[in-house]
């Protein structure tokens, strides 16, 4: 059955509740839902329900493609001068001895290790620290340009710009522009967790709020550049809070148009300080990618971290709202093992991602992470010797 026919079979479900059959009527018609409507999907939205309406829009957005990037992660440091309650990966200062701190050097060493593959994207981000100033990171950026030009930039968040923009005394609109003159060329979502002070003071309480977070953005689209945005759910939130934080960022969107990708992020609970508060279940994650696609009528896409929510959650994502899995990432990152995801040393060849997609009727493509399309997977057969973790192109006649 085929997404439009299942909508209309909801359009005639004689038991359905009117409140939620506006919902359909309103998705069906390409037509934004409200904050109340928000809520109450999240409230009575029943799994195959809210998937029906998402793949709905997925479908007429994107048919079955799936994209995914070849990317590689540099994390220049576990060390934070923040202590936010999420999160597995960094230690206080105090704990140096548990940490690690990149040179500007051993940053350049993993980028020159993929000299002779076709990564497109090198995703840098990781902890908080002084000596990370605004001075060295315009360094680093335009060193990864001199050794490699075309390599895609996307590099920290606002929790990283608000710290070195303040101690460099510049404003925001400032600090990004000289970014983007250092050869930024996205910003990743991280930092966003949950905007509203009710929640954010308790789990990330110092660092920058989700005002900030959100005007930083805003100064970054205003120089024709693109960002992703993520939200940190499953924790001590409730419904209201994820609607308020896609409603901000709906409203960011409608007026700047500069954010590719929503990344939904599930809390993982190991070895922090929030290990008390259960994880919610897969029927909530994939409820939560389908609300998201539903909600955020103004975003082209939705990821589902692979690395973070298991392979074969990803496959069943791209039938709730899902179109983006990610990259390859070779077992560069390491926030979601150390918080207890699946997969402890996340990394995926091109091959085993394009499988991934196709087993479940999906169409992979490679993108490049503004969404140009490098390779459609379609057409193209693997060759059986080929298992190297970064397939060489094949010549497609
Ligand atoms: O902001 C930290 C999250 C984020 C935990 O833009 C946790 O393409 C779950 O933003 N459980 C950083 N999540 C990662 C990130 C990201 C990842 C992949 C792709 C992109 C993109 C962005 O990781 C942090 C925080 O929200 N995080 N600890 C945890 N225990
Ligand atoms: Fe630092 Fe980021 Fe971890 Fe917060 S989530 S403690 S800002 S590394």
């Amino acid at each position: 059955m085929d997404a439009e026919h299942t909508l209309n079979t909801l359009l005639t479900d004689k038991n359905l509740n009117s409140s939620l059959k506006q919902i359909v009527e309103k998705v069906g018609a390409g037509e934004r839902i409200n904050f109340e409507e928000g809520v109450l999907l999240y409230e009575k939205g029943e799994l195959g329900f809210v998937g029906a309406l998402a793949n709905f829009i997925r479908e007429k957005r994107h048919g079955d493609k799936t994209y995914f990037n070849r990317n590689f992660h540099i994390e220049p440091t576990n060390l934070c001068v923040y202590d936010c309650k999420f999160c597995s990966y960094s230690r206080l200062i105090k704990q140096r001895e548990e940490g690690w701190e990149l040179s500007l050097e051993e940053m350049l060493d993993i980028v020159k290790k993929y000299d002779e593959q076709p990564v497109t994207e090198v995703h840098i981000v990781g902890g908080v620290l002084p000596q990370y100033d605004l001075a060295f990171y315009s360094e680093l950026f335009r060193k990864i340009h001199e050794h490699r030009p075309e390599l895609h930039v996307k590099a920290l968040t606002p929790v990283e710009y608000h710290y070195i923009f303040k101690k460099a005394k510049v404003d925001y609109a400032t600090g990004m522009r000289l970014m983007k003159e250092a050869g930024l060329d996205s910003i990743p979502g991280g930092g966003a967790e949950i905007f509203h002070p009710e929640v954010r003071d308790q789990i990330a309480k110092d660092k920058c709020t989700g005002e900030q977070w959100l005007a930083i953005h805003e100064e970054w689209h205003k120089l024709g550049m693109r960002s992703n945005a993520t939200m940190l759910y499953g924790h001590i939130e409730q419904y209201w809070h994820r609607v308020d934080h896609m409603e901000q960022l709906r409203q960011l969107q409608d007026k700047t148009g500069g954010f590719q990708t929503f990344i939904p992020l599930k809390f993982r609970h190991e070895n922090n300080q929030m290990s008390h508060v259960p994880e919610v279940s897969v029927i909530e994650d994939l409820r939560n990618y389908a609300i998201s696609r539903i909600y955020l009528d103004n975003f082209d896409h939705i990821k589902a971290y692979w690395a973070m929510i298991s392979r074969s959650t990803a496959q069943l994502s791209l039938n709730f709202g899902v179109d983006d899995i990610d990259g390859t990432l070779d077992d560069t990152t390491k926030i979601y093992s150390m918080a207890g995801a699946e997969e402890q040393t996340p990394a995926m060849s091109t091959r085993e991602l394009v499988e991934l997609i196709k087993q479940v009727g999906r169409h992979p493509i490679e993108r490049d992470t503004l969404y140009n399309v490098i390779t459609d997977y379609n057409n193209v057969e693997f060759d059986n010797k080929e298992q190297a973790r970064f397939y060489k192109l094949p010549v497609i006649n």
